[in-house]
Parts: structure tokens; sequence; C-alpha cells
């Protein structure tokens, strides 16, 4: 990880959006889990209307460049299409993609909006116009749940696009802001569903993770959730660094 002291560690701030009972607590919850702050009291900054949990997340600064081996595939070296090579090439190889591969680090706050408190819109538009990232929450016991996405997501997508892309339509045309969509109570689904092709997640291009919110298992390291939580929030840093909140 590069050197810097914390007060030049930037910040990556991402939305929960979803109805009140969905798991939005519980899903922050994990997310910002980790060995340096167990307990949510060590990574919370409440607040009136929200929620904040803080996490530290490792940028890597050569995303253009080709993956590691260890990233392209699940088998171990020894069994992969590099098997001939001596061991000492392979070796050279990691190290050469490690150095060149710089961590930067990012605090990234998730915003849960508590349901039952009626935020103003001024408040509601300042916190929007500084969000770098949207995961749409619904639970896969009420579908109702997540056809109600589309009307939660229109308006924070609406003041993002118009105070960081500095128009106001078309929403989704150009490149918007990224968005991750979770499915929850996964441990409680009776008849396992089919990935649902009209889903909002295929309609937005974006991924979709379907999960047990109360299993702290559930994005344990190098598993497919946690893939597509590092992916998301490496596409949340970019966006912050592409479209910059401006100051009013
Ligand atoms: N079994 C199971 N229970 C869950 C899961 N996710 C959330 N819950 C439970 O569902 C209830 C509601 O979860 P919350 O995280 O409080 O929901 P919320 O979206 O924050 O609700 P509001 O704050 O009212 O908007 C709690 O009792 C959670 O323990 C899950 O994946 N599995
Ligand atoms: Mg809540």
């Amino acid at each position: 990880m590069a050197q810097q002291t914390i007060q030049h560690v930037p910040t990556a701030r991402i939305l929960l959006l979803g109805e009140a009972g969905v798991g939005k607590s519980q899903l922050t919850d994990l997310l910002a889990r980790s060995v340096d702050t167990p307990t949510p009291s060590s990574r919370s900054v409440g607040d009136v209307w929200w929620n904040v949990q803080v996490r530290l997340h490792e940028y890597p600064s050569n995303k253009g460049m080709p993956p590691t081996p260890e990233w392209t595939s699940s088998s171990s070296p020894s069994s992969s299409s590099h098997s001939s090579e001596p061991c000492g090439s392979y070796k050279q190889f990691r190290s050469r993609a490690a150095s060149a591969c710089e961590m930067i680090p990012y605090f990234v706050e998730f915003y849960d909006i508590k349901s039952s408190m009626r935020m103003a819109r001024e408040h509601r538009n300042r916190l929007y116009r500084n969000i770098d990232g949207i995961i749409l929450v619904y639970d896969l016991l009420d579908m109702r749940t997540h056809d109600s996405l589309h009307d939660l997501l229109y308006h924070p997508l609406r003041q993002i696009c118009r105070y960081r892309h500095k128009r106001l339509r078309p929403i989704l045309r150009r490149r918007h802001v990224p968005i991750l969509v979770v499915g929850t109570k996964l441990d409680m689904l009776k008849t396992r569903r089919l990935r649902r092709s009209g889903g909002i997640a295929s309609q937005l291009g974006t991924e979709e993770i379907l999960l047990n919110c109360l299993d702290t298992d559930s994005f344990a390291e190098k598993s497919r959730n946690e893939g597509k939580l590092h992916k998301f929030l490496n596409n949340a840093v970019d966006f912050k660094q592409f479209f910059p909140a401006r100051r009013y």
C-alpha cells in the first residue's frame, strides 16, 4: 500500500437504496466489516438521517494492465497453462506484476439512509451529488421490493447525472454512476429462482449478487461475491476520478 497519511486518503461514497426491511443495514454491516473494525461502533459515523459505515479499499493503480494469473484462473499456477514454465519465471512474473501494481488506499463510506426519517430534499440532494456508486437492495422473498427499485433509483440518478455529468438527460445513455444490485435473504428462499433476464441488473448492465446478509462469509476472500464487490468499488473510484464532485 502506498505510504500516505490518513488525512490524504480520499473517500468514495456509496449509497444504499431499497424498500424498508429489505436488509440495507444488515448488508452495510457486512460490507464495512473488517479485521481492524470488527464492531459496528468501530466503523460507524452516525448521523441523524443516515448511518454511515466506513471501510478501506485498495484500488489497483494499474487497472488497465493484464491481470495476474491468480485472478484469471481459480486453478493453481502449477495446473495452469503456464505449468511447463520453470517455477522461477512464474515467480519473476508475479513479482514484476506486483511491483507494477501499486495499491492506492481509499476510504469507502456506505450511506444507509434511515427509512423512518424524512430527510429534507435539499439535504438529500446535497448527499446525492457526492455519491460515487449505488447499491440497489431487494428482498428475494418479495419481488415487489425488486420492482420498486426503478422508482427509488430515479431521483438520485438524476441528481448525480445533473451535477457530475453536468447534463440532465438522457440519464442512462452515457456512462452512468456504477450500480450493483443485491438480492438478500437467500437463506430463506425455499425454491431457487432462475436468474431473471428482465431484472433490473440486466436492464442496467450491472452485476448482481444474491446472498444471506447474516452470513459473515458472504464476502469471503477470493469468492465470486468479493470479486464483484471489488470490481464495483474500483469502478466507483474511477467514477469519482473522471466525474469529480464540485463544491457548491
Ligand atoms: N435471514 C435473513 N434475514 C435477513 C437478511 N437480511 C436482513 N435480514 C433481516 O431482515 C430484517 C430487516 O433488515 P434491516 O437490515 O434492518 O433492513 P433495512 O433495509 O435496513 O430496513 P429499514 O432500516 O427499515 O429501511 C432484520 O431483522 C434482519 O436481520 C438475510 O439475508 N437473511
Ligand atoms: Mg436500516
